[in-house]
Order: C-alpha cells, then structure tokens, then sequence
C-alpha cells in the first residue's frame, strides 16, 4: 500500500497530470469556442443503456489522421479530417507536452445537464500509459478524478483556456467523469488529443 502514497505531500494518492489552468489568453479563448461550434461537425451519438439506446448526454466529434480509428463506447469512430482551429490547438498542445496525436474527441457540453459518467480511457488502442491532452473552452465544468484502489477523489475545475495533461497510470489506476451540473447555464466544448494506433 505505501507506494500508492508516494510523493504524495499529504500521504494521499495523486493522479499524474500537469495542470496548466491558464493555458490561453482569455480572448484567445473565446475566439476558438465561437470558431469550433461553426467548423466542426458535431453529431448526436447514441450509447446502449437497459433501456435501449438513447442519445448521449452531449455533442460529439472525432477528427485526425485518416488512419486513426478507434471504438469509444461501441461507436466506431472515423475521424473527420482536421479542421483549422483544431489543428492550431493541436499543433500548440504538441510543443507543451513535448509528444504527438494523430486525433482527438471534441466534446460539446450544450449546458450543465450534459455529462460524462464515469469511465477510462483504456482503449487497446491508445496503449499502456496513454499522454491524453484535455483542452477546455467555454463555461468550467467540474472534472473529477478517482482512484480505484483507494476511492480518494482529486477535482478540477476545468475552466475555458486550460490545459490538463493526463500521463502515466491515470487511465489504469483512475477514472474520470464531468458531472451533471444542473445550475450551470453556458457551454463547454472540451478536446482530448490522443494518439491513437491503427488497429
Ligand atoms: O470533457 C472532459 O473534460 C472530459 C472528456 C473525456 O473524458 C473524454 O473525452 O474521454
Ligand atoms: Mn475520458
């Protein structure tokens, strides 16, 4: 049990991540909100529940190099091909996280009603210790983070122009979700930047 708690200042597990709150200047952001809801194809996706498919709670796109499929959720994604704000964004998360992706999933929260449950992103086809870069623009959303041994949750608040750069074991020692908040009123679009190998 003590390595889970390594490094750890207050003995408690902590998520690898590198967390840039302020990654963009303001208008920056806005500019790139307002350009990604007309440029990209954004498409209501259904998920299989008991209860039959119903729609998921939020706006989705999947955009990259051509060869850069993957199944998410049972949805076999082809990517649309990049469009210019995207690989800008993409282009920028590259030289601060010192790697590369071929992809990336846009998400649309329409307001604090869409979510994201609980889950990893442990694809076979995103590897062992994936670098995942999580852009966020638009209104904060809070974005939880727990660890599966311990239960112990670490929250963000993911907030337009910031950066969260989960590596190492965060998808196989946590997971992580964007709760319903029923309060909040505006909208999120949120990118995670992947590297993703052909199947
Ligand atoms: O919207 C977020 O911050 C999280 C998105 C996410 O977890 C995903 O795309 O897999
Ligand atoms: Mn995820």
């Amino acid at each position: 049990m003590k390595d889970l708690f390594a490094g750890s200042p207050d003995g408690l597990p902590a998520p690898d991540v590198d967390w840039y709150p302020e990654w963009l200047a303001p208008t920056d952001a806005v500019r790139m909100s307002m350009q990604l809801v007309d440029e990209v194809a954004w498409r209501q996706d259904e998920m299989g529940t008991p209860a039959g498919r119903v729609p998921l709670p939020r706006l989705t796109a999947w955009q990259g190099e051509p060869d850069a499929v993957y199944v998410y959720s049972g949805i076999r994604n082809v990517p649309q091909p990049w469009t210019p704000t995207v690989a800008a964004l993409r282009d920028a998360v590259e030289a601060v996280c010192g790697a590369r992706f071929n992809s990336v999933l846009l998400n649309r929260y329409r307001s604090g009603t869409d979510s994201m449950g609980w889950h990893a992103d442990r694809e076979p086809e995103l590897g062992a210790r994936p670098v995942i870069a999580s852009v966020s623009l638009g209104v904060a959303r809070r974005f939880d983070l727990r660890h599966n041994k311990t239960g112990v949750v670490q929250s963000f608040s993911l907030k337009g122009g910031s950066l969260l750069v989960m590596k190492g074991d965060t998808q196989t020692s946590w997971r992580h979700r964007v709760p319903k908040e029923p309060r909040v009123m505006g909208e999120r679009i949120n990118l995670t930047f992947r590297w993703v190998t052909a199947r």
